[in-house]
């Protein structure tokens, strides 16, 4: 399966990847473009990703705050305001308080990671996100022993967020992680695409990026992580707790109560695209699936 979708993406445009790997070249040392290069099938099905069309990746969007509609983001988000931008890191951590955008990232490395991204509306994308890990921020926090849970907070400007208008969600747009999830050398906290800022409609001016779990989990443009002991609500489960669970692993086997989530139609591809079966974890089971080792992921889905 995962052959099949390989080398599906290697079919893609190939004039889009000249110009990615000349840009890589370019960037030198920083593009490593491998996320964890030596483990294994993961890291190999990696190397061997295409990414999406800038294009596709920046105009195809779910950010509900701009509204509902793929194209929205693309027009309205450029009216939020990025800089100064503060994420306030609160709850069991020894250093809490505001940081601002630019100290952390004078703090952070940054690397290139080319991940899939897996909505649970069914399509996908490979996206060469630019960010730090998680981990390194919740470290410059320092997490405190008790705590097992990461929650995420979304900006709430309803005069620069023309979505807030409508209940379609409980507004701001909230997240959460296990700890442990929040710590795994994949997620990160992605700050660019294709070596530029990351636009608004993508998140600025920073994202979390948890590539083996459904888009949703993927929260835009945070100023608020907390750490706690106690699982955190979020935005999908608060709306449909049946059809939207805390974990929200990529599962082909577990399907949405009103669809399959056996496969899946890769943006880009084209109006007549074949669908392509989607991948336990999406494609991340080697770097993960022993997180979930005993736990049932149809119960907890
Ligand atoms: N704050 C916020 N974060 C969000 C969303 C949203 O509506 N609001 N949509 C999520 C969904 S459903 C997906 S699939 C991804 C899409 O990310 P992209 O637009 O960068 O592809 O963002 C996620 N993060
Ligand atoms: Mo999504």
């Amino acid at each position: 399966m995962a052959n099949r979708w390989i080398n599906r993406l290697r079919d893609r445009d190939v004039t889009d990847e000249g110009v990615y790997l000349n840009r890589r070249q370019i960037m030198g040392g920083a593009a490593a473009g491998i996320g964890l290069a030596g483990l294994g099938q993961g890291a190999a099905a990696q190397e061997a990703l295409t990414p999406n069309d800038y294009e596709d990746i920046t105009q195809y969007n779910n950010y509900y705050e701009f509204g509902t509609d793929k194209g929205d983001p693309a027009k309205y988000a450029g009216a939020l305001t990025t800089s100064p931008w503060t994420v306030t890191i609160a709850g069991m951590v020894d250093r809490p308080g505001d940081y601002a955008f630019e100290d952390i990232m004078k703090a952070m490395t940054i690397e290139e990671r080319i991940y899939r991204l897996r909505c649970v509306e069914a399509w996908s994308m490979v996206v060469p996100w630019n960010g730090f890990e998680l981990a390194d921020l919740l470290n410059m926090a320092g997490v405190q022993s008790g705590a097992k849970y990461v929650a995420f907070e979304t900006a709430y400007r309803p005069e620069e967020m023309p979505g807030l208008r409508f209940p379609v969600l409980d507004w701001p747009y909230v997240e959460g992680l296990r700890l442990d999830e929040a710590m795994h050398p994949l997620t990160i906290m992605a700050t660019g695409i294709y070596g530029k800022d990351i636009p608004n409609q993508n998140g600025a001016p920073l994202r979390l990026v948890v590539p083996w779990k459904y888009g949703f989990k993927s929260i835009k443009s945070v100023v608020r992580i907390t750490l706690t002991d106690k699982q955190p609500p979020t935005s999908w489960n608060k709306a449909g707790p049946r059809e939207y669970g805390f974990y929200s692993n990529v599962n082909p086997e577990v399907n949405h109560p009103r669809w399959s989530q056996a496969d899946e139609r890769p943006i880009g591809g084209g109006l007549f695209a074949r669908r392509v079966p989607t991948l336990m974890f999406n494609g991340y089971e080697e770097e993960v699936a022993h997180l979930y080792e005993g736990m049932d992921l149809t119960a907890n889905f």
